[in-house]
């Protein structure tokens, strides 16, 4: 059975299709607002553009969502916080995860890869992780599952991958992201014989470039981020395949009871990817700035060019979008 089959035939009616577009015109929107900003050295203006034009935007989708992985909880952001209503009020109920600009340091030093980004799925289809640190191991499609496990050591899993692709284990390239945390798994990848490359933010990108490794040259994505960043990724991962599993890592109690509070009684319980997204899903991002995955905005007068990925669980569809938007001087600034 395909992947697409199997998503087809455990859950219930799935989304419309044509909400795949509307999504692609949400972080379409967050892009070029945050794009007014690459390069400023000021992320939080960065980071209220983009989410001010995607909460904009998702009021205008004929939808009854909930955020499940937003801004923070409600006291700490004014929109798009965790529980927050969007969408028009009509339409089917769906939760929504976003992440209106992934990497705002990277957009604020218009370094490559930052991207907006937006997942939603039929109601309960997506983890409400708590905002905290979460260990995650990905690769791409094609590998029976299990090859790579989060309890297994690097050099075991790196070993098994390389197997598995039919390659020497000095072609295979780990993308980590570059914290003082990772010391040890680099060093460890970097003995069994393996590649580093190394990211300063931006871990959505990095466990989606798992599923192209030709394009990309990346085979495995390791290392601890953020868990809505992972939760995110598996959104994707369900709509083009591929492995991830991951781990909460509370650094303190007060993690640890706002995970509680958000209904995870096992701290230390291992997410698969169906744990962390399910059912009939649509991930969308654009590129902010120029990246392996998606070309940045380009803006010129009142035009912006962008490019869109834009995927869905239940048929498996990948379309990749350029649109030309015209007056962006006076609607996305
Ligand atoms: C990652 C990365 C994000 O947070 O999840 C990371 O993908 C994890 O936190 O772009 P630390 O920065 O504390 O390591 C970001 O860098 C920012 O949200």
């Amino acid at each position: 059975m395909s992947r697409a089959e199997q998503s087809n035939g455990t859950h219930g009616p799935g989304l419309d299709r044509i909400l795949v577009l509307e999504l692609a015109r949400v972080t379409e929107a967050a892009a070029i607002a945050a794009a007014h900003l690459r390069g400023r050295g000021n992320e939080k203006a960065a980071d209220k553009a983009a989410v001010d034009a995607m909460r904009r935007e998702l009021g205008r989708v004929e939808i009854r969502g909930t955020v499940v992985i937003g801004e923070g909880e409600m006291d700490e952001a004014p929109m798009l916080y965790i529980g927050e209503k969007v969408g028009t009020g009509e339409g089917p109920e769906v939760d929504i995860a976003v992440d209106p600009l992934e990497g705002t340091t990277i957009c604020a030093k218009s370094m490559p890869n930052a991207l907006a980004v937006l997942a939603i799925a039929e109601k309960g289809g997506l983890l409400h992780a708590p905002d905290m640190y979460m260990n995650k191991i990905a690769i791409g499609p094609g590998y029976a599952e299990g090859v790579v496990d989060l309890d297994a050591s690097p050099a075991e899993n790196l070993t098994n991958l390389a197997k598995a692709k039919g390659v020497p284990i000095h072609e295979i390239m780990a993308c980590i992201l570059d914290r003082p945390r990772h010391a040890e798994l680099i060093r460890a990848v970097r003995e069994a014989g393996a590649g580093v490359q190394l990211i300063p933010d931006g871990d959505i990108a990095g466990v989606i470039w798992t599923t192209d490794p030709k394009e990309t040259g990346i085979d495995i994505y390791m290392g601890s981020g953020g868990a809505p960043e992972g939760v995110l990724a598996a959104a994707a991962l369900r709509c083009i395949g591929g492995q991830i599993q991951g781990r909460l890592v509370p650094m303190k109690d007060e993690e640890r009871i706002r995970a509680e509070k958000m209904g995870i009684t096992d701290i230390n319980r291992k997410f698969k990817l169906e744990d962390m997204a399910s059912a009939d899903v649509v991930f969308s991002a654009t590129g902010v700035t120029d990246g392996s995955l998606l070309k940045g905005v380009r803006i010129s007068g009142d035009f912006a060019e962008t490019e869109t990925v834009v995927m869905r669980s239940k048929t498996g569809t990948v379309r990749r979008i350029k649109s030309t938007v015209r007056n962006v001087g006076s609607r996305f600034m």
